[in-house]
């Protein structure tokens, strides 16, 4: 999993309306519709729940502690679902106990491993990586014009490319696993799953979703003309003249696919 910089996402909320235009216009489903899709509730549901629950964002200071511009960048993302947020100004457990007191029934809040989404009202947990990986396997469905009975490749066998593969399924999706690491892909093999055994012929793939922690790998040439790169994984995998060349086929963001997901699925 990796870890943000605050360098990444220092401007990240000044771009957001930017985002939500071309996201919206990449897959045809408005934020609403990914989330709701994605978390697999219905919109009625979160939008409702954006009327009545506050979400609290809390800075955690364990580990390599707090990342400048965090919190601010969840709660801006949470506030463009049309949900009240804030962020706390204490951290950690006094941070949880401030948003309990102000109201809120969303509480978000990150270490340096899990990323989670807490309704202090029912019993509701998420986690980032389900949730990142549901919410692009959405907008790939989107943007794709369906999954079902398409062939998808999955790169990257990790927490979020695991639970892209069972998502996927629930989209009636046919997924293949690619991951340089040969216990990864024989597990996922014995498990009977499909396995990609060479890289070379990730150019047969007209649906990707990418998972993996590398960046700048994957050139244009190594892609199926008419791609469409849904990818999570951070940093990107392309390279940039394959980055400019699939343009609005290229579905990607640092955090607010994401949080949007886990917003519905916590509400
Ligand atoms: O500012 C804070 O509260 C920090 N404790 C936040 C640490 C987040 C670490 N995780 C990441 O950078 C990303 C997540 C956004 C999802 C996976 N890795």
């Amino acid at each position: 999993m990796t870890r943000l910089t605050t360098n990444d996402i220092k401007d990240l909320y000044t771009s957001l309306q930017e985002w939500k235009v071309t996201l919206e216009k990449q897959t045809g489903l408005s934020l609403l519709n990914i989330a709701a899709l994605a978390g697999d509730v219905s919109r009625g549901r979160v939008k409702s729940a954006s009327w009545r629950l506050k979400v609290g964002v809390v800075p955690v200071t364990s580990g390599l502690g707090v990342i400048d511009t965090f919190a601010q960048n969840v709660a801006a993302i949470v506030e463009l679902m049309q949900f009240e947020a804030f962020v706390t100004e204490q951290t950690d457990v006094a941070g949880i106990y401030e948003a309990y007191q102000r109201e809120a029934s969303i509480v978000f809040l990150a270490d340096d491993n899990y990323f989670l989404a807490i309704n202090t009202a029912k019993k509701q947990i998420v986690e980032n990586s389900d949730a990142t990986a549901r919410g692009f396997v959405a907008a790939l469905d989107g943007a794709a014009g369906g999954l079902r009975d398409r062939q998808v490749l999955v790169l990257g066998g990790g927490r979020v490319g695991q639970a892209a593969l069972n998502c996927l399924k629930t989209h009636g999706a046919i997924s293949v696993l690619y991951d340089t690491n040969k216990q990864v892909m024989a597990d996922y093999a014995a498990a009977g799953g499909s396995i990609l055994r060479s890289i070379k012929n990730m150019k047969d793939y007209e649906l990707i979703v990418d998972t993996t922690p590398v960046g700048n790998w994957i050139t244009a040439d190594m892609l199926h003309p008419k791609v469409i790169f849904s990818a999570p994984g951070v940093p990107l995998s392309l390279n940039e003249e394959a980055t400019a060349s699939l343009q609005e086929r290229l579905i990607h963001d640092l955090l607010p696919t994401g949080v949007i997901t886990m917003l519905a699925m916590a509400c």
